[in-house]
């Protein structure tokens, strides 16, 4: 993965600031993950995924939140929210 790949993904999945794709820095992306993972164990549960853009945006949340959980584990992992960046973006 390249550097801005990763930069857009920031943008997509917080909703909090609007900083777009161009300003957004991988240790803002970091930032804001450990914003949202409010338990703290690296990873997004459904209720810490509903406060994502991703979820906001979708019809249907949780089966994007399934869509992106690709391990099933029932958590996602930034790995499996980049994996699902680059998979709408193509
Ligand atoms: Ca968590
Ligand atoms: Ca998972």
């Amino acid at each position: 993965m390249n550097t801005s790949q990763l930069i857009c993904i920031s943008s997509l999945f917080v909703s909090l600031t609007n900083t777009g794709c161009a300003t957004t820095k991988r240790e803002q992306l970091e930032a804001k993950f450990a914003e949202l993972d409010t338990d703290r164990n690296d990873q997004l549960s459904y209720q810490e995924f509903l406060k994502t853009r991703i979820a906001q945006r979708s019809d249907d949340p949780k089966a994007a939140f399934a869509a992106t959980d690709t391990n099933r584990d029932g958590q996602l992992s930034k790995r499996e929210i980049i994996a699902r960046f680059k998979e709408r973006k193509q």
